[in-house]
């Protein structure tokens, strides 16, 4: 399964489950099982992804025992430091994943490596610079948010005043609504980042805007991150104050977070981590983090990079040329929505048919979406995992024509 981007002299074997057997049959049975779904599956989940055997090996290292809650010594914010002896070898590898990142985005920024998710991440930048009761404006869970851009169910809707700027009729980003919203409600703060948007984000005006309004700009890239260090996106550094970001979507990295903020919030970046919302960091993450770091480094990463994107504009274009309606007309990115809104079925209903014939995608809401989180009238279709399985155009285009086959069959019911 990995052979499209690994080396060959890998020892590491991701599919070696009798070590696991021999202690916990039925758990190493489970995860066998689980190994061979995503082997044979079509996999489309547009948050997921397929790391290498490095990365595995780095996550399934010695490091994660190692109990080293604080800071490497060298760290610009004032935090240094940890509360554990044995560390210094720890502190070296922090110290690199940092380096390394930084030199993924080409920025200066301060980048903290710890956070376990990108929720924690996201709400460890929110407390950096935000007193509860602070305004936020961001985009809904609906119109493609994240559940952490003020979800009244998550912490994000309960512990600060949330606003939420809207997308237009054809499903775009509203940037005049942004304006006007921050004009009026005058935010601490404007959120720019999706977990189900399509097309490309324009962090330059939203800068303008938040500038404009004396409000703190954060982007939430954890779709994009991989697109963003390949060039295939626009990047946010330079433009927001604090970026936020998963490991292992687009990144195909390990599952994680990380934070980056202007230099100025580095202590209040850190302390809002550790110890405000984490105990001891996760360093054999924080290992494959700095692996994933270095494997985006690698020229290969943006043959990658370019060809999930080139991949959803024609997966995406099959689609709209067979009549289906896809929620703003096409994809800039590694993604995109289809909207089931003129048929009985829901989205649901089409991912369980889907799961039977071995095609995985999520549910997911549209905007001015009338059914339930639980049912919606949508489904996210992204292309990072099988892209690095070596899927290329005309292998989505097959897969939309067996889509569409599943799609005529709920609708003939
Ligand atoms: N829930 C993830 C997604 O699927 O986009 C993001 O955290």
């Amino acid at each position: 399964m990995f052979d499209k981007f690994n080396n060959d002299d890998s020892s590491y074997n991701v599919d070696n489950f009798e070590l696991i057997k021999k202690t916990a049959p039925e758990v190493g049975k489970m995860i066998e099982k689980e190994y061979n779904r995503q082997c044979n599956n079509v996999e489309l989940i547009a948050s997921e992804n397929y790391c290498s055997e490095a990365v595995l090996a780095a996550n399934g290292s010695c490091l994660c025992w190692k109990y080293a809650e604080g800071y490497p010594y060298e760290r610009t914010s004032g935090n240094k430091g940890r509360y554990y002896g044995g560390t210094e070898f720890i502190d070296e590898m922090e110290e690199y994943c940092c380096d390394k990142w930084r030199e993924v985005f080409n920025t200066d920024y301060h980048v903290n490596v710890q956070p376990h998710s990108g929720s924690q991440a996201n709400f460890s930048a929110y407390k950096s610079i935000l007193k509860t009761g602070d305004t936020i404006l961001s985009m809904s869970l609906n119109n493609g948010g994240h559940l952490t851009h003020g979800s009244s169910v998550n912490f994000s809707g309960n512990l600060y005043d949330m606003h939420f700027y809207e997308v237009d009729d054809n499903g775009f980003i509203d940037m005049e609504d942004v304006r006007r919203k921050a004009e009026e409600l005058k935010p601490k703060l404007i959120l720019a980042g999706a977990s189900a948007y399509s097309r490309t984000i324009d962090f330059p005006k939203f800068a303008e805007i938040a500038k404009s309004v004396g409000a703190y700009f954060m982007v939430d890239i954890a779709h994009i991150a991989g697109l963003v260090a390949a060039g295939e996106h626009i990047s946010p550094f330079g433009y927001a104050d604090l970026i936020t970001t998963t490991t292992h979507k687009t990144l195909r990295g390990p599952r994680g977070g990380l934070i980056f903020g202007r230099q100025e919030l580095a202590k209040k970046i850190d302390s809002a981590v550790f110890p405000y919302a984490q105990g001891g960091p996760l360093e054999h993450i924080i290992a494959a983090k700095a692996v994933c770091a270095v494997e985006a480094l690698d020229p290969s990463f943006k043959v990658y990079q370019h060809q999930v994107v080139v991949n959803c504009k024609a997966f995406c274009k099959e689609f709209i040329d067979m009549g289906y309606n896809v929620i703003t007309g096409g994809t800039d990115n590694h993604l995109f929505l289809l909207d089931l809104s003129e048929y009985e079925f829901t989205g649901q209903d089409l991912q369980n048919k889907l799961d039977e014939v071995g095609i995985t995608l999520n549910k997911n809401s549209v905007p001015n979406e009338k059914r339930s989180p639980m049912k919606t009238s949508g489904v996210r279709i992204g292309t990072a995992p099988m892209t690095s399985r070596g899927y290329m155009e005309e292998d989505f285009i097959e897969v939309a024509h067996r889509i569409d086959v599943v799609i005529k069959e709920l609708a003939s019911k």
